[in-house]
């Protein structure tokens, strides 16, 4: 594959492949007829780079022809260079950023826990994953480590292909570390084998099937580019070059190399008739097997009908219903503690919801759900709440590994400015699809004495860019919602539910904010943010001025309305944009309506200008941030840095006389 591509990562693939033989012909259980099969064991490979491994495995298994495989990384094909998740393929996930994807797996492996814990052990099943040097060293490792040894997740077996060498060096360049040791303190079992030698390969992975108390690792030293021969037939094993590049480039000759793993280098694309039995015994084992299983399922299914049919709802990927005109909000407060109400009425309502926070559960205000339930406990996942501990990109990571599991509904908190930490977890949510909720409350320079570390000020802008992103379906991959006030974060909780195809953002205010002045049922007015932008206020079809915000920042332009109107008489628009990356999927009527042209913009922001600058354009001004911050109490910083009434109204007049 990698030799016909010109490009690839063969050296990894060939050392691990020993083990993801064994793997798939004798231990992990699926249903090749079926592979939406709840109860299916799941495989993460976290070395995305190693997926010619992965493709010719399941090549042998049945789901990739030997022409997709000629295919690889070509444009259009099926088997791209990092496969991200390709379910009907047998594709459970794979990561291309490293360490990511045993996180995952680490998500998968709680659901399971989750799930089993409702449903009965029947469901039962084994999450695998694939490890790599680059996966142990990078950060997250610790995340995932940790959590797994402290939840006791048995059910969770990592294969380490310890090849001693990595993309540029060897190991020892860069690590003495103990890593059987480092697993041990985290709570692992660790099993240190030859990764080359199938006995001690199956002896491992059936220690640690039986294996009730902790999750395992097996260390497999293996041999990177096992087999490789260079053209005179001395080894080209053990060499980094092999990294990252085909092999006749590396310094290995390609055909002697096939010739000495036993293949036929006149026919490198071939299954020997032999190999070809295997796999399809094995095939029509798990084709049995799984049928057994199913049929045991369905007499349970029979005997527990209500829980069979909570089964089905879960596992269905539809939005939940769940009536949020009956959540009740006190008026004027802050969004966090809206979101708290939120989820406090959701507890218990969606069975299948999981909250996480990342320790600021009472900051976060995700405690309203965690008041309401228990978190997880090694041997005890009755509840539904998840103590991540300060590790926001595990947790992160772990939520998508959830959503990929199906069957839960993930949901994660954090303050704003650690977005920054979650970032690469949310772009593969967002590239993948999964409906995964961020709860980023403390949305602005208003943490006040907490000083510029914590003051988010770029991070709506950085999130926002991935609203203009499309996923592969030509969708926005991430829905971002910055409500105005109480209802509105009522109302952004339901589209947070309702969307089941992307990730959402909520960002969430620390601070109280007076609620929006509409008539009527203030949670009825608020669903109008399902279009991302509209009118709160309004005093002509064709007003002097527009003000545009999100957040609390639309109360600020509340103020500085009323000031216009009363010292000049002017007519003013006041818009509330939670999403303008919605508003901007809207039909044009409706944009026009609610922006009318030639009528000057104005928009406030405490995040940077260019989160609104797209929509007040060129004869529109923003007010917004333009340094980190500085430390003091909120009140004090809304006043030095011209977040008021007053400046609103100064600001529009210099507007408004093109100064
Ligand atoms: C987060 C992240 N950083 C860097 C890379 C680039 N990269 C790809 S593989 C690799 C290291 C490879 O070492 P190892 O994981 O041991 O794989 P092997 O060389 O054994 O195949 C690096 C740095 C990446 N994919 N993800
Ligand atoms: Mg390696």
């Amino acid at each position: 594959m990698v030799e016909k591509a010109r490009s690839g990562h063969p050296g990894g693939a060939m050392g691990g492949a020993d083990f993801i033989h064994i793997l798939y012909n004798e231990f992990l259980r699926y249903d090749p007829m079926d592979m939406t099969w709840k109860n299916r064991d799941r495989f993460f490979l976290d070395p995305g780079h190693m997926s010619p491994m992965l493709y010719a495995v399941l090549c042998l298994a049945g789901f990739y022809s030997l022409e997709d495989l000629k295919q690889f990384r070509q444009w259009g094909s099926v088997t791209p260079g990092h496969p991200e998740v390709d379910l009907l393929r047998g594709v459970e996930n794979t990561s291309g950023p490293l360490g990511q994807g045993h996180a995952m797996a680490v998500g998968a492996a709680i659901a399971e826990r989750f799930l089993s814990a409702r449903f009965g052990e029947w469901m039962e099943h084994k999450t695998y994953a694939f490890i790599s040097d680059g996966g142990v060293q990078e950060e997250i490792s610790q995340g995932a480590g940790r959590l797994a040894g402290h939840l006791g997740l048995h059910n969770l077996i990592m294969f380490y292909d310890s090849n001693d060498i990595q993309l540029s060096t060897t190991t020892s360049e860069v690590t003495t570390e103990n890593t059987a040791l480092k697993y041990e303190a985290w709570g692992w079992s660790v099993i240190t084998i030859e990764g080359n030698n199938p006995e001690e390969i199956r002896k491992a992975l059936n220690k640690a099937i039986n294996e009730k108390e902790k999750p395992t690792l097996i260390i497999g030293k293996t041999i990177m580019g096992k087999g490789a021969v260079k053209e005179d037939g001395s080894s080209y094993e053990r060499q980094t070059a092999t990294h990252g590049m085909p092999l006749g480039e590396a310094g290995a000759s390609f055909e002697k190399s096939i010739a000495n793993l036993g293949g036929d280098p006149a026919a490198p694309f071939s299954i020997f008739p032999e190999v070809a039995e295997t796999y399809g015994v094995r095939r029509q084992a798990l084709i049995n097997e799984a049928a057994e299983r199913k049929e045991a399922e369905k007499a349970w299914a029979s005997e527990n009908r209500e829980l069979a049919a909570k089964l089905e709802r879960f596992f269905s990927g539809k939005a939940p219903e769940f009536d949020f005109a009956s959540v009740a909000q006190k008026e004027n407060q802050a969004t966090r503690s809206a979101s708290s109400t939120v989820l406090a009425a959701l507890a218990g309502k969606i069975e299948n919801l999981v909250v996480s926070s990342a320790d600021l559960s009472n900051s976060d205000k995700t405690d309203g759900f965690l008041k309401k339930t228990t978190p997880f406990r090694k041997g005890d996942f009755s509840g539904s709440f998840l103590q991540a501990g300060v590790a926001e990109l595990t947790m992160a990571c772990v939520m998508n590994g959830m959503a990929l599991h199906g069957g839960v509904i993930p949901a994660c908190g954090t303050f704003f400015v650690f977005s920054d930490y979650m970032k690469p977890a949310v772009r593969l949510a967002a590239l993948m699809e999964l409906p995964v909720k961020y709860i980023w409350t403390h949305d602005a320079f208003r943490v006040g004495e907490d000083g510029p570390t914590h003051q988010p000020v770029e991070q709506e802008a950085q999130i926002r860019l991935m609203e203009k992103l499309l996923n592969h379906k030509g969708h926005n991959s991430l829905l971002v919602l910055r409500p105005a006030d109480v209802h509105e974060t009522t109302a952004a909780w339901k589209m947070a539910l309702e969307n089941v195809s992307t990730p959402t953002a909520l960002i969430l205010s620390r601070q109280n904010i007076t609620n929006l002045p509409v008539a009527g049922n203030g949670f009825e007015s608020a669903l109008k943010l399902e279009k991302g932008a509209y009118i709160v206020q309004d005093d002509a079809k064709n007003p002097d001025v527009v003000l545009l915000a999100s957040g609390s920042e639309v109360s600020t332009l509340l103020e500085g309305a009323a000031l216009l109107r009363q010292r000049d008489q002017l007519s003013v628009r006041v818009v509330s944009v939670p999403s303008e990356g919605l508003f901007r999927q809207q039909p044009e009527t409706y944009q026009k309506q609610v922006l009318p042209c030639g009528i000057p913009r104005f928009g406030l922001t405490a995040g940077l200008p260019v989160t609104l600058e797209g929509l007040t354009g060129d004869t529109g001004s923003v007010w917004g941030m333009n340094s980190f911050g500085y430390s003091a109490p909120y009140k004090v910083l809304d006043e030095k840095l011209g977040f008021n009434g007053e400046n609103v109204y100064i600001q529009v007049k210099k507007l408004l006389a093109g100064v």
